[in-house]
């Protein structure tokens, strides 16, 4: 391939000769150096790979690049930064990007969730956010209040306090006993007693009832904040049932426990609305976001505080830190420009509304897949979807991986998670797009034993 529109002349798409150094995250390394699937290009809702071959984006990177891919605006807003100011600590110091994104994006937010701590990832925000609740407590005098309650099936990234609160095996048995003081909800997931629902399953309410049954456990007075992912995405796409995390919140409240939303993945569009917390009317404490906060151009991440949990730390003699914690990279001036560029385009092209209309048809499409074999559940809300597949008996996740594999040799990008397809495209995404991804799907589906 030598032509430039194909991508092969991109920078850095010379094959490489050597994979044995890059360590990859979450790969079976092996497995994928024996025959690497390398991108080299990206533009609109396609990649390009490096045999030429144009990938049709069904996940959005990796749930992040909800504006489509190298959007000019963006790409401009970071070329224009880095060549004016390249960095600028925010330790005793600041610049001028990272206080105009922090208001632009409290107003954005839900309620008075109006206070903004950057990091640069979701793993950090997470953690973020379970420091800045045990510390609420404590600057409130109850520092007794330590324990973290996470959720089976959460994924929280892969900090020590992502990992606990978490609730993956594989992220967790190697870690030893991680944070101390940690439960456990149960997930809301039952296909045995409710598959294939459109949107929010109505079976499953009852299980927030579990959080009074660990309350009771521990004593409220020792648990400093219930964190869950609205819609859970790495581990399948579990939606909350109606009113659970409404009852969630009504519990947490009662208690004095704080909520956190881990909105990572459901930020900025994905579930139809600026944020989940909109999208289904509840209200956390804090919240943390990563990924589409920039479009995935830029590595960035923040946690937004309410009110009383920022201005809890506003006390003692002014000169005081009064919160001991922050990245090098907090607030980093390139990721400001991209952010600040990336939220335009979220507004300019109503790319929200956008998703919250195309629910209904994306829904459809996820559900017209019912009858192909194997497949025993499919879930969907906004403009995510989930396709899950019996696992072989002797094989479990084999069979979502040849899929995959299926899928990109017929030029489409899908996450699978054990036997589960996720579906995340760019919110961009045209109708004859979306309707293409469950072509290839559906055949794909169809050609795996
Ligand atoms: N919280 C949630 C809810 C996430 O989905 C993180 C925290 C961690 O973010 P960082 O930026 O530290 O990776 C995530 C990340 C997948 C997939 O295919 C999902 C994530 C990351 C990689 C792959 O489902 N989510």
């Amino acid at each position: 391939m030598t032509s430039a529109a194909d991508g092969s002349n991109a920078p850095g798409a010379k094959i490489p000769n050597d994979y044995s150094a890059f360590w990859m995250p979450f790969t079976a390394n092996r497995q994928y150096k024996s025959a690497p699937r390398l991108l080299v290009a990206a533009e609109g809702v396609w990649y390009t790979s490096h045999d030429g071959r144009k990938i049709l984006d069904g996940t959005a990177g990796l749930w992040c690049v909800n504006a489509g891919h190298a959007r000019k605006q963006i790409v401009e807003a970071v070329q224009k930064q880095v060549a004016t100011l390249d960095f600028a600590p925010t330790f005793q110091m600041g610049h001028p990007a990272a206080f105009e994104l922090a208001s632009r994006l409290a107003d954005m937010t839900p309620g008075d969730l109006n206070h903004v701590f950057y990091t640069n990832s979701g793993s950090e925000s997470v953690d973020t956010a379970l420091k800045i609740a045990i510390a609420y407590h404590r600057a409130r005098g109850e520092g007794q209040r330590t324990r973290l309650i996470g959720r089976e099936r959460g994924y929280h990234g892969v900090g020590f306090g992502g990992i606990s609160v978490g609730g993956i095996a594989n992220n967790r048995k190697t870690w030893g006993s991680m944070l101390p003081g940690v439960d456990h909800l149960p997930h809301t997931l039952s296909i045995k007693d409710s598959a294939y629902n459109f949107g929010q399953p109505t079976w499953g309410l009852h299980l927030a009832e579990e959080l009074e049954r660990i309350i009771a456990l521990h004593d409220a007075s020792t648990i400093a904040a219930v964190i869950i992912e609205p819609v859970a995405g790495s581990t399948g796409v579990l939606i909350p049932p109606k009113g659970y995390l409404e009852r969630i919140r009504a519990i947490t409240e009662k208690y004095g426990i704080l909520l956190i939303f881990d909105e990572v993945i459901t930020g900025f569009g994905r579930v139809g609305k600026a944020f989940a917390a909109e999208r289904f009317g509840v209200i956390p404490d804090m919240m943390t976001v990563a990924k589409g906060i920039t479009n995935g151009i830029i590595p960035m991440g923040a946690v937004f505080a309410r009110n009383h949990i920022h201005d809890a730390f506003m006390n003692g003699p002014p000169g005081m830190i009064e919160l001991f914690h922050g990245y090098t990279y907090s607030g980093h001036p390139v990721a400001c420009a991209a952010a600040l560029a990336t939220l335009d385009i979220y507004r300019d092209e109503k790319l929200f509304d956008r998703a919250i209309d195309n629910e209904k048809m994306f829904g459809d499409l996820v559900h017209g897949l019912k009858g192909l074999p194997n497949i025993i559940d499919l879930r969907n809300i906004g403009m995510v979807g989930a396709i899950e597949l019996a696992p072989r008996p002797d094989a479990p996740g084999a069979r979502a991986f040849e899929v995959f594999l299926k899928c990109y040799e017929k030029g489409l990008l899908v996450r699978y998670t054990g036997d589960i397809i996720a579906l995340s495209p760019p919110l961009i995404m045209e109708n004859a797009e979306i309707g293409k991804i469950f072509d290839i799907l559906g055949e794909a589906i169809k050609s795996v034993k």
